[in-house]
């Protein structure tokens, strides 16, 4: 028995499922999850010691690599001053001005501790602004688990093929109008259908919870005109894509305007961390200006603004690390579409900035259609192939991979090298 196994089984009495978060149970791909214990640079090392390179990057914000020397010293050094004050810091200011000079459209901002906050605030913001109840969301997209969002939700909710979620009333799902994804006439049709009615359009602009799905030429672009037409916020969720995609985050990269954008993760170098801001006269509705009420005890937290701190300075100051990450992830992709055509498997890779994701399937995957059509048992067998040989994956086909720094040539031939072994079996 493995450590892992051990583990797992003493979770499973005290923590429903062994996990703290669905998708690490390995439910859909099967198998036992591994515990980690350390990781540091390109790799993790698990209970039992074995070192894994990582794809998955704590899901986006380790950008550099894991325990990055500056942002560990910064945390160090500032735990001795106390981990929480529940009062204003002047971090939190520099943290403000730092997100305001990277991200575009973005004039005032206001930190909370998740991703899921963040977009749960965002929109009730919206809502408070328009003075609308609805919003549109679309199929395959994760915007957190707030209640509003969990409808036709991607990530841990498309990986156990959840269809509504108990708990979740009908009264708030009335709410929620869904799309499928690169679809404007969908958007367009429920616009008219409830013409008036809309507060906000809320989207992954690189969706990174059903795979990586890219966004087609002027699908962004005319969700932006619909919007302004319509006087719909318009919400970016950079929870993934922030600082990750560019300094000023998808914004900047596909060059289309959000009206409120949410954070997560990345802007606290792996910290519990996140944020929502945009224009002023939309921000100035929060409270204490406005009554839109928002509220946190670990809401600037000291510990996670001077990571995030450290972490997004470096990202600003060092444009460079942009094109190490898209090198990289450019390479991956060359080596794994050799391995996948040389064993005639058929097959889509979906590759945007440092963000990746191998899909079986026949046909383009744009959309989460096309993304649970794939042949996903092969993806699962894929997963424990290279698990077994060390390789770290997402543990289901509906999440992206994430590609650090970090990660050196040397380890993407030696993944690449561990699928061909496994796709060779398939001929
Ligand atoms: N929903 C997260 C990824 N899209 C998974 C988070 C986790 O399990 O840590």
């Amino acid at each position: 028995m493995t450590k892992s196994e051990e583990l797992f089984d003493r979770a499973k009495k005290t923590i429903p499922g062994g996990v703290n978060s669905p998708v690490r149970a390995f439910k859909s791909v099967g198998g036992t999850p591994i515990f980690m214990e350390r990781a540091k640079g390109a790799y993790m090392y698990d209970a039992d010691g074995k070192r894994y390179i990582d794809y998955i990057n704590s899901w986006g914000p380790m950008i550099l690599g894991h325990a990055y020397e500056p942002v560990v010293n910064a945390i160090r050094e500032k735990a001795l001053q106390s981990t929480s004050f529940g009062a204003p810091t002047e971090l939190e200011i520099e943290m403000a001005e730092l997100i305001v000079s990277m991200a575009p459209n973005v004039d005032m901002v206001r930190m909370v501790s998740s991703g899921t906050e963040a977009c749960m605030s965002a929109l009730r913001l919206a809502r408070g602004y328009t003075g609308r109840n609805k919003f549109i969301k679309f199929e395959g997209c994760y915007h957190g688990h707030a209640d509003a969002f969990l409808v036709k939700a991607g990530s841990g909710v498309a990986t156990f093929n959840i269809q509504t979620v108990p708990g979740v009333t009908a009264g708030v799902s009335m709410d929620t109008l869904t799309a499928p994804y690169n679809d404007l006439a969908a958007v367009q049709q429920l616009v008219d259908e409830h013409k008036g009615e809309i507060a906000a359009i809320i989207i992954e602009p690189v969706a990174g919870n059903m795979g990586c799905i890219i966004p087609e030429p002027g699908f962004l672009e005319g969700l932006r005109a619909i919007c302004d037409k319509e006087a719909i916020v318009f919400i970016f969720d950079e929870v993934m894509t922030g600082f990750r995609l560019a300094a000023g985050g998808a914004q900047e990269r596909l060059m289309v305007n959000a009206d409120l954008v949410t954070y997560g993760k990345v802007i606290g170098g792996g910290m519990p961390v996140g944020a929502f801001g945009g224009r002023a006269e939309i921000m100035k509705h929060i409270a204490p200006l406005g009554n839109v009420y928002q509220a946190g005890t670990l809401s600037g937290n000291p510990i996670a603004m001077v990571a995030g701190l450290t972490m997004l300075k470096t990202l600003k100051d060092n444009p460079a690390i942009y094109k190490e990450l898209d090198d990289k992830t450019e390479y991956l992709h060359k080596g794994l579409s050799g391995a996948l055509t040389d064993c005639g498997v058929a097959h889509v890779i979906n590759r945007f900035g440092s963000m990746i994701s191998v899909h079986f399937s026949e046909q383009p995957v744009n959309n989460f259609a096309a993304a649970a059509s794939a042949n996903n048992l092969l993806f699962n067998n894929l997963f424990h192939a290279m698990l077994e040989n060390g390789v770290y994956l997402p543990p289901s086909a509906f999440e992206t991979w994430f590609i650090s720094t970090a990660l050196s040539t040397k380890d993407i031939d030696y993944s690449v090298e561990i699928a061909g072994e496994f796709l060779a079996t398939l001929r």
